[in-house]
């Protein structure tokens, strides 16, 4: 976002940033105080709990992870799953 802060999904040993349209959805939704954002990923439907903080996909609970919102810079896995080597 323009004042250098990104959301990002937790992964098997650490952190990777949502892609930027998304990442600016959810933004947009923290920004309005809304306590739920609905994005779409690869086809699914994820609901992003902006208060206990976890990405879960719809009707599949188990499907859980932690999210946080955090300065763009610091260290992250990639984007999207796209590794950054
Ligand atoms: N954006 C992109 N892909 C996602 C997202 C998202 N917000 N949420 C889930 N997936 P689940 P390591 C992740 C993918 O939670 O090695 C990473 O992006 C998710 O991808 O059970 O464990 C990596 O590509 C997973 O492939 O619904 O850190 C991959 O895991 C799939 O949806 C491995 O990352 C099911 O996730």
């Amino acid at each position: 976002t323009e004042d250098g802060y990104q959301w990002y999904y937790e992964g098997r040993n650490g952190w990777w940033q949502y892609d930027d349209r998304t990442s600016q959805d959810i933004e947009e939704a923290f920004k309005k105080g809304d306590k739920s954002c609905t994005i779409l990923v690869a086809g699914y439907v994820y609901i992003v709990d902006l208060e206990q903080l976890v990405q879960q996909r719809q009707n599949e609970p188990t499907r859980c992870r932690r999210v946080k919102r955090d300065l763009a810079t610091i260290p992250k896995k990639g984007v999207a799953g796209l590794r950054i080597e």
